[in-house]
């Protein structure tokens, strides 16, 4: 019964986000070309990449930082900082994606992270979107030979995330795991409806979409200091690796404020957590 109640609202979700997505497919764009050039893609094919966002330089000096962080750890630990390294799958013999290292929070023991400007890339997810959208979470995933990765999927249905990996190190074919997207299948995709059907016949409720338009698949291939950003509500996921092959990625979360977001008990709980960081800057309005 429970399967059949969250189907159903994720069937609303998305339905009344294509309504939402319609609405917004004439919006014009800012003053500035070089945003409305990004937004303009991120709109209509879901991704966008931006080589040479960080410098080599950068990427190494960072990467090196968090490798420090992270060797003590063989298991999930909370730091006193607030930074949290997390295994995935731990605990959870042939778990997909297990052993990827996620990093939350990165920005709370790094301040070189933390002082990484992003506010173009605010602008563009704005700009894209045409509503109000707060950045929230900066994180890292380590993938060591990670060969069992998650299959194609979106985040959710609400809030609508979007997310900026940076990758630290050359991720330069297939088999170092890139990014990989369904161009436009963020909007008005029949392939989000059909997986949500047949996910209820499977043995968990879950936002997997093994369904999809392949032909439409883009692997982020890029190297060190590459940006890409994607909008979360595509249908992708992470390649599987190569034996012996590594990939760094800095992650940027962004969520779009919508009313629609309070129709989910996970999106309302992100918002309060949310709204709590961002007390002092009232950047978050209230339920
Ligand atoms: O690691 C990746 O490239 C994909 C990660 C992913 O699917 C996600 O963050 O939702």
């Amino acid at each position: 019964m429970k399967k059949l109640i969250v189907t159903i609202q994720n069937l609303v979700s998305i339905l009344a986000q294509d309504f939402i997505n319609f609405i917004h497919l004439f919006d014009g764009y800012g003053s500035n070309d070089k945003v409305n050039a990004y937004a303009k893609t991120l709109r209509k094919e879901s991704i966008i990449t931006i080589p040479n966002f960080m410098t080599e330089a950068e990427c190494e000096a960072i990467k090196k930082k968090v490798e420090a962080l992270i060797k003590p750890y063989d298991k999930t630990t909370t730091l006193p900082s607030g930074t949290v390294v997390r295994i995935r799958g731990e605990n959870k013999e042939g778990a997909s994606d297990g052993g990827m290292l996620d990093v939350f929070y990165l920005d709370k023991t790094l301040p070189e992270v933390a002082n990484i400007d992003d506010s173009m890339l605010q602008e563009i997810v704005e700009t894209t979107t045409k509503q109000k959208v707060v950045h929230y979470r900066r994180n890292a995933y380590i993938n060591k030979e990670i060969l069992n990765t998650r299959g194609y999927h979106i985040d959710n249905t609400q809030p609508i995330i979007f997310k900026a990996f940076i990758y630290l190190t050359d991720v330069t074919d297939t088999s170092f795991g890139p990014y990989s997207l369904i161009k436009g299948s963020h909007r008005f995709s029949p392939y989000i409806y059909l997986n949500f059907v047949r996910n209820l016949f499977s043995k968990r409720v879950s936002t997997d979409m093994p369904l999809n338009n392949q032909s439409k698949a883009y692997h982020a291939i890029g190297k060190k200091g590459t940006l890409i950003l994607s909008n979360q509500n595509a249908i992708h996921r992470g390649l599987p690796q190569a034996p012996g092959k590594t990939r760094m990625a800095l992650v940027f979360n962004y969520m779009v404020i919508s009313k629609l977001s309070y129709l989910h008990q996970a999106a309302k709980d992100d918002l309060k957590q949310l709204r709590m960081v961002n007390q002092e800057k009232k950047e978050v309005p209230a339920m």
